[in-house]
This record gives C-alpha cells, structure tokens and sequence, in this order.
C-alpha cells in the first residue's frame, strides 16, 4: 500500500510459512527472495516477511506477501496474527526429521482453529531438504495421503540447493486464484539441479586407483 510501489499488482496475496523449529522456514523464505532481488533476506524479532512479485500467465500481477513465522510455537500468542487473513498456508516439514512431519497435525489444527467457521485458506504441504532424499524418513506415500485427506497441495523442495522453490510458491499462487499453469510455465521455473551419477560398482576400483584417499572418499554418501 506504500506510495513508493510504482504498479499496482493485480492481486496480492499474503502466505504464511508455518512448521517446527529447524525445518527450514526461514531458509526457504531467504532462499526464495533472494533469488529475485539479490538481497539479504532479514529476520527480524516480531514481523518477518518480504514481498516478491510475481506474473502469472494471463499477465496477472501478483505482490506475494509471504511471512515467516520465525521463532512462534504451537500455540503462541502471535500465531493468530500471522494466519490472520492469509491467503495460503505452507505447512513445512523436514524430511529426515518424522517429528516435524507428525506435528503438522497441530499445526495444521491451529490454523483451523484461528480461522474458525471462515474459509480456510490455500493449504501447501511442503517436504523440505531433498537434497538429503538419501536420510528421508518420511515415506513419500505418507507425504501424499495427509495432503490428499486434507485437500492440500503437495510439494517437494530443498531450500539448500534452491530445488523447487520457486515454482512451488508460483503453483501455490496460482492455484488460489485460480489460474491454471501450463507446463511452459511450470518448466520455467524449475531450476534444474546437476547431479552427477556415477556407476559405483564400475568405477570404485579405478577411482580409488587414482584417486587420492580423501577425494575418494568423499564421493560416496551411505543409503540407508
Ligand atoms: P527454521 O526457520 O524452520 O527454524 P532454518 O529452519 O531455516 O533455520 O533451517 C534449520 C537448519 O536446516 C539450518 O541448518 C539450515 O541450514 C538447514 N536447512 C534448511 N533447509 C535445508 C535444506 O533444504 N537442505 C539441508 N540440507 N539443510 C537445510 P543449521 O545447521 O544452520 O542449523
Ligand atoms: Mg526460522
């Protein structure tokens, strides 16, 4: 609302990133605003959000006002004002740890709660730190059955590689107005991760031949 804005955006919509501790909410709000204006994401003590803007197809603006929840717990007192009026939800988790997967329950519960007999906003499940898919101890299958029992959305991210992010918040905007991506769109935004696959069974021997010791080591990861 600040006279500075040179273009009213069409829409704006405000989205709030809820979840434990150490799931990576702040890392994924940084992750995500830095990568369109290049600058520090800031958290600060009471009011953390940012706000990024967007074009949908159709050329619809669209001024993302996404809050992190920083330090709030389950039942804090300033959670009712973050939830208040928001648009989206994304409720995330980290997928190597069960714990912050099992008490999206509640947090899912406390929105239902602030928003009462309302309209519930856009609901995100979001499984954070694919980079780490080889500690996961979250099944994909329990991911997809607590999304589709409640209407959610599903994603998958990794707010360290930066995998996904964008067109995870692009697919949720979208998706409360209403406006259907095509996949032009939706490749766009992928940001593409390398990853190098290499035929351990073949090449071992003639790396660890020429190799030095700690380069070798360093190539494996343990599958679990
Ligand atoms: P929070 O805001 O939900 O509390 P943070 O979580 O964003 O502070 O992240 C908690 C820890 O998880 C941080 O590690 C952060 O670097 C890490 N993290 C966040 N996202 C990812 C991810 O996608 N992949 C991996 N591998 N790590 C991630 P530290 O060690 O700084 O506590
Ligand atoms: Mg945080």
């Amino acid at each position: 609302m600040s006279d500075s804005e040179e273009e009213t955006p069409d829409k704006q919509l405000k989205i709030v990133i809820m979840g434990d501790g150490a799931s990576g909410k702040t890392s994924l709000a940084s992750r995500y605003s830095q990568e369109q204006f290049g600058k520090q994401y800031k958290q600060t003590i009471g009011l953390d959000f940012f706000l990024k803007r967007i074009v949908l197809p159709g050329n619809v603006n669209v001024a993302l006002q996404v809050w992190d929840i920083g330090g709030q717990t389950l039942g804090g007192a300033m959670l009712e004002n973050y939830v208040y009026g928001c648009h989206g939800a994304l409720l995330v988790y980290d997928i190597t740890n069960h714990n912050s997967f099992d008490n999206l329950e509640d947090w899912y519960g406390s929105i239902k709660k602030v928003i009462g007999s309302q309209r519930m906003p856009h609901i995100a499940l979001v499984g954070n730190k694919i980079d780490l898919e080889h500690m996961r101890t979250v099944k994909m299958e329990k991911h997809q059955k607590f999304a589709q029992e409640r209407g959610m959305s599903s994603h998958f991210v990794s707010a360290k590689t930066g995998d996904s992010v964008s067109i995870c918040f692009q697919k949720i905007a979208a998706e409360i107005l209403g406006i259907k991506l095509t996949k032009p769109d939706i490749e766009q935004h992928h940001r593409v991760v390398k990853a190098e696959i290499v035929n351990y069974s073949k090449q071992e021997e003639s790396a660890a031949r020429h190799l030095p010791q700690t380069q070798t080591k360093s190539s494996f990861c343990s599958l679990q």
